[in-house]
C-alpha cells in the first residue's frame, strides 16, 4: 500500500490546497455567502467550530469593546513612544503589544482559570479572594487604575447587559460579581474590570452554549485562548495610534526631567 512520507508539521485549522482555502473545513465562499463576519473566523480558526450567532456576535463585542481605551494605557503609550522614535507600524504595533500582561489586558485567562476554581469548589467570595490574599496573588480581573464603584466601566456594563439578554447562563458572571461586591468593601477602585468581565463570561459561554464537553472547556482554560481576544482586539487601536502619530508628524519623544525623580 501507499507509505506516508513523515510530516514535520502537523496542522488541523486550515488548509489552502485547493480550489479555495478553507477555514476549519469551511470553504472562504462558503464564509462569504453566508455573511459570516469576524466572529464566526474566531470560532473557526481558534476553536474549530462553528458557534451560535449569539456567541460570535459576544466574542465581536469583545473585540469592538477592548479596540483601543485612549492613549494614557500602556500599550498605546509605547506604541505612541516608538512611533514617534521613527519605527515602522510593526515595530510600533508590537512595541504596544508586548505591554499585554498579568496587568494591562493580559489578566484575562487567568481570570477564567481562578474564577472557574473558586465557582466550581464553591468557595465564598470571602473565602477566595483571602485565600488569594494568602498567597500574595491579585484577583486577575479586579482592579482598575480609573474605575471605580462610583466611576463604573461602561464597557463591563454593556457585556453583563447582553449576557443577560443572551446567554442561558451567566453563572460565572455572577460569581465575579459577588467577588466584586467583597472586593469593593475593601477599596473603591477594586470593581470587576474588562479583563474579568469577559473572563468569566466566557466561561459562562463555554459552559452554557453545549458546544464544548467539560474536557474541551478545561482544555481551553489552561492553554489560556482568551488574552488572544485582547491581543486581538487592542492591535486595531495599537495601529491606529501609530498612524495617527505618523499623521501628526510627532517629533521624537523625550520625557521630561521634571516628572523623574532623581534620586540615590
Ligand atoms: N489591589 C489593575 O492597580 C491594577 C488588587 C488588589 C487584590 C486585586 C490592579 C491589578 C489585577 C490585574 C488585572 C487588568 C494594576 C486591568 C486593563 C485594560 C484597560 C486598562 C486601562 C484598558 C490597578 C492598591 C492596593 C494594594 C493592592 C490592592 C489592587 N488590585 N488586591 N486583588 N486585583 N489587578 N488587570 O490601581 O494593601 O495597599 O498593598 O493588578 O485585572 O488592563 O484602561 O487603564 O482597556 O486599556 O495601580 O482597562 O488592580 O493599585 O497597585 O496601587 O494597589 O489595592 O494589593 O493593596 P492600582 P495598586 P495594599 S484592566
Amino acid at each position: 500500500g501507499k507509505v506516508r512520507a513523515p510530516t514535520h508539521i502537523i496542522s488541523t485549522i486550515s488548509d489552502d490546497r485547493g480550489d479555495e482555502p478553507c477555514y476549519a473545513g469551511v470553504p472562504m465562499s462558503t464564509i462569504i455567502q453566508r455573511g459570516f463576519g469576524v466572529g464566526d473566523v474566531i470560532s473557526l480558526l481558534w476553536f474549530k467550530r462553528s458557534l451560535p450567532r449569539y456567541c460570535t456576535q459576544f466574542i465581536e463585542i469583545c473585540i469592538m469593546l477592548c479596540a483601543d481605551h485612549g492613549p494614557c494605557v500602556s500599550g498605546a503609550h509605547n506604541t505612541i513612544v516608538t512611533a514617534r522614535a521613527g519605527k515602522d507600524l510593526v515595530s510600533s504595533l508590537v512595541s504596544g503589544l508586548l505591554t499585554i500582561g498579568p496587568r494591562f489586558g493580559g489578566a484575562i485567562d487567568d481570570a477564567a482559570r481562578y474564577f472557574k476554581d473558586a465557582c466550581d469548589r464553591g468557595l465564598t467570595p470571602y473565602e477566595f479572594v483571602e485565600g488569594m490574599k494568602k498567597k500574595g496573588i491579585r484577583v486577575p480581573g479586579i482592579g482598575h487604575r480609573i474605575k471605580s464603584r462610583d466611576n463604573r466601566d461602561k464597557r463591563v456594563q454593556l457585556l453583563q447587559h447582553y449576557a443577560h439578554t443572551h446567554f442561558p447562563s451567566v453563572k460565572y458572571m455572577e460569581y465575579a460579581v459577588q467577588v466584586e461586591a467583597y472586593t469593593l468593601s475593601k477599596a473603591n477602585n477594586l470593581v470587576l474590570n474588562v479583563d474579568g468581565a469577559i473572563g468569566s463570561l466566557f466561561l459562562d459561554l463555554l459552559a452554557g452554549s453545549g458546544m464544548f464537553s467539560k474536557q474541551e472547556i478545561d482544555e481551553i482554560v489552561e492553554i489560556g485562548y482568551l488574552n488572544g481576544l485582547f491581543v486581538l482586539a487592542r492591535s486595531i487601536g495599537l495601529i491606529g495610534h501609530t498612524f495617527d502619530q505618523k499623521r501628526l508628524k510627532q517629533p521624537l519623544y523625550r520625557h521630561p526631567w521634571e516628572d523623574v525623580l532623581y534620586t540615590k
